[in-house]
């Protein structure tokens, strides 16, 4: 297995994120780019940093026209590789978002916590965020509070009434100073990996270089999704519903014996 070096996964335990020497060729990212155009213009009342079940072509609950393309590129095996090392060999996917800033006005993410909205449990998650844009401070890139994710807690967040937000809802003041920022510079192709638990969110790009990343979502096979346990809402800033949600099993087995392989499948 080609997956993330001894001291990659020191780094990830640690830190709860890290950047992998793996990255994607000029040729892959360059089609992915061709996609996320094409599904910016295909969801043309929807926010480029809300594109939900970016991977989900035909009609969802979430209302967004996805792409296949998306589907396969999150089957990669040197992606499911890196993943591999951190879940271990039983890997399901279950979300990818389009978080797509564009040049000028592109909005802020508040730091925050994925596990507070998603019904993973045990919770947890390995979320793969790829640069199809070079992602820099400029134009607003992910940031990160490394070692936020040790607790294996979820801090207590608040709503977020600022404008030009992707989410209303941000950690509390304490942890935001609790912990020390970290940015995450990559070329387009390079990626990130990071910890449910870890805090992290990124600034405004109101720089003239567009941002665009797609964020890919595995949980491990000992995790079980619980579709009812979050209601469809609106509260986080956009529409949520995870009643018909689709999960793949990529690798090795579902260990809890009762995740739903067939829910919005039809
Ligand atoms: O793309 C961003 O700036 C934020 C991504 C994010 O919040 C996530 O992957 O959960």
């Amino acid at each position: 297995m080609a997956g993330l070096s001894q001291l990659e996964i020191e780094r990830y335990q640690q830190q709860g994120y890290v950047i992998p020497e793996f990255s994607l060729g000029t040729e892959v990212v360059s089609k992915l780019r061709d996609t996320v155009d094409r599904m910016i213009s295909n969801n043309p009342d929807i926010r480029p940093e809300h594109l939900v079940n970016a991977h989900i072509s035909k009609a969802n609950a979430e209302g967004v026209q996805g792409a296949d393309e998306i589907l396969e590129l999150a089957r990669h095996p040197g992606i499911l590789d890196q993943v591999e090392s951190v879940l271990g060999p039983d890997i399901v996917l279950w979300g990818c978002q389009v978080f797509c800033k564009p040049a000028g006005d592109g909005m802020e993410v508040p730091w925050h916590q994925d596990g507070h909205y998603w019904p993973i449990r045990p919770l947890a998650t390995c979320t793969v965020w790829l640069a199809i844009d070079d992602s820099v401070i400029e134009n607003g890139c992910l940031r990160v509070m490394p070692g936020s994710h040790q607790q294996q807690t979820l801090f207590d967040h608040h709503h977020d009434d600022r404008q030009h937000l992707t989410l209303s809802q941000a950690v509390d003041q304490k942890q935001q100073q609790e912990f020390e920022a970290a940015d995450i510079e990559l070329s387009a192709g390079q990626m990130s990996l990071h910890d449910v638990y870890l805090i992290h969110g990124s600034n405004r790009n109101t720089s003239t270089r567009r941002r665009a990343g797609l964020a890919i979502r595995y949980m491990p096979g000992s995790s079980l999704f619980q579709r009812d346990l979050i209601e469809p809402s609106d509260a986080s800033g956009f529409k949520v519903d995870f009643s018909q949600r689709p999960l793949w099993l990529l690798r090795g087995e579902d260990k809890t014996g009762s995740n739903d392989f067939t829910v919005g499948h039809g």
